[in-house]
């Protein structure tokens, strides 16, 4: 077991039974003139997540763990995405409308992609997924159960929307799920905190939360000091 400083208390986690879930750190959230932006959000701030995100995703490799992708996006016939999401609000584009990264939010576009600091690498798993939880009309919960996953590590944007949805249904299914406090941001840095609050409030009636710096002490930890088994 690793053990990680964490919030509300010491997160513990078996390597070969956890996984990595990096959501939807795609160019659409991040860059100008993708789907974020055209819903009226301050996409500045997704910056921040960026270089953590890829160290994070560094180390999952280095030690050979499994890290996942997740992308939210629709079918070019929109058969996946119910009116009532199409239709929402006034944004300046709507999912499936042209824009300069191609169709908002459509699968296979410039804009759905991944961005390149943060792309899959070798084969890791992509998930498309049409809704916001990562667990929704995806293939997710059959492909963990496969491989005897019981803890997720997450990270990605946007924290209170795409990441706090797939964190709940994830502990709704009995994981054990760790959010990497610097890996995850909002277009609104108060909901940031209030999701990284609500996630760990109740002695952990989400999860745990944990910086990223925790996260490496606790491996440097464990290279120093070999469990015996
Ligand atoms: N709008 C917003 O904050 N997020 C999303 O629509 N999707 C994700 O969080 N990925």
């Amino acid at each position: 077991m690793i053990k990680v400083d964490a919030t509300p208390f010491e997160f513990g986690f078996d390597p070969a039974r956890t996984a990595l879930v990096v959501i939807d750190m795609q160019r659409d959230f991040i860059e100008p003139g993708g789907f974020g932006e055209t819903l009226g959000n301050d996409i500045s701030h997704m910056q921040r997540a960026i270089a953590p995100v890829r160290d994070l995703l560094a180390l999952f490799r280095q030690q050979g763990w499994l890290v996942i992708h997740t992308r939210e996006n629709h079918a070019g016939d929109l058969s996946d995405c119910p009116p009532a999401k199409r239709d929402r609000g006034s944004p300046s584009l709507r999912i499936g409308d042209d824009g300069p990264m191609g169709r908002i939010l459509i699968r296979g576009e410039p804009g759905a992609e991944i961005i390149p600091d943060c792309a899959p690498v070798n084969g890791e798993i992509v998930i498309d997924k049409p809704g916001k939880g990562a667990f929704y009309a995806t293939g997710l919960g059959d492909l963990l159960a496969d491989r005897g996953i019981r803890t997720l590590v997450f990270a990605g944007v946007t924290t209170e929307v795409c990441v706090q949805t797939s964190m709940r249904e994830a502990n709704d299914r009995g994981f054990e799920c760790l959010l990497i406090e610097e890996a995850t941001e909002s277009y609104f840095p108060e909901f940031k905190a209030a999701t990284l609050d609500m996630i760990r409030a109740q002695g952990g009636i989400v999860g745990w939360t944990a910086s990223l710096a925790a996260l490496k002490t606790a491996l440097e930890r464990q290279t120093r000091q070999p469990e015996v088994l």
